[in-house]
């Protein structure tokens, strides 16, 4: 099963939505299989946005994600990253779909309440970046056949 990272921004926490974006992921039925709060650093954002490195809002985006501690999240499902990235929605949540998180609570291009890995490849090294192997969690959820049919796990 493939594994992804999802970071509860700062506006989120400010906002009260930390329980309300969980519980989406709970409901769709992506595995929880680490949780921690963090407070991000220069050292830290400057790796995981490198590819923004040159824009213009860099120095805004960096302080709007130190602005309080986020929570990371790592879901596992059969294809989990394509699963949450389409939840998620486009980036700017003035045009993600409404059904989407982005789409439904925010109205933002920055302040758009979770990061979420973009590929398999990005999710891998994210996940590394975020958590320890010891603060990931191996358990099998007693609903699972139910959850899949068998010939699909
Ligand atoms: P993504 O979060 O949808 O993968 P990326 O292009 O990887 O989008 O950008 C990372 C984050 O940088 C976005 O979630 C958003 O917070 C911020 N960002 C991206 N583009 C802009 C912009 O044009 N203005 C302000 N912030 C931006
Ligand atoms: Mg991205």
């Amino acid at each position: 099963m493939e594994k992804t990272l999802v970071l509860l921004k700062p506006c989120t926490v400010q906002r009260g939505l930390v329980g309300e974006i969980i519980s989406r992921f709970e409901k769709k039925g992506l595995k929880l299989i680490g949780m921690k709060m963090m407070q991000l650093t220069d050292e830290i954002l400057c790796e995981h946005y490198s590819h923004l490195r040159e824009k213009p809002f860099f120095g805004i985006l960096k302080d709007s994600m130190k602005a309080t501690p986020v929570l990371a999240c790592c879901w596992e499902g059969i294809d989990a990253v394509r699963v949450v990235r389409t939840m998620t929605g486009s980036t700017n949540g003035r045009n993600a779909d409404p059904g989407t998180i982005r789409g439904d609570y925010c109205m933002s291009n920055q302040q758009n309440i979770v990061h979420a890995s973009d590929s398999l490849e990005t999710a891998a090294v994210e996940i590394k970046r975020f958590f320890k192997e010891e603060e990931l969690f191996e358990y099998t959820p007693s609903n699972l056949n139910f959850m899949y049919a068998l010939d699909e796990m």
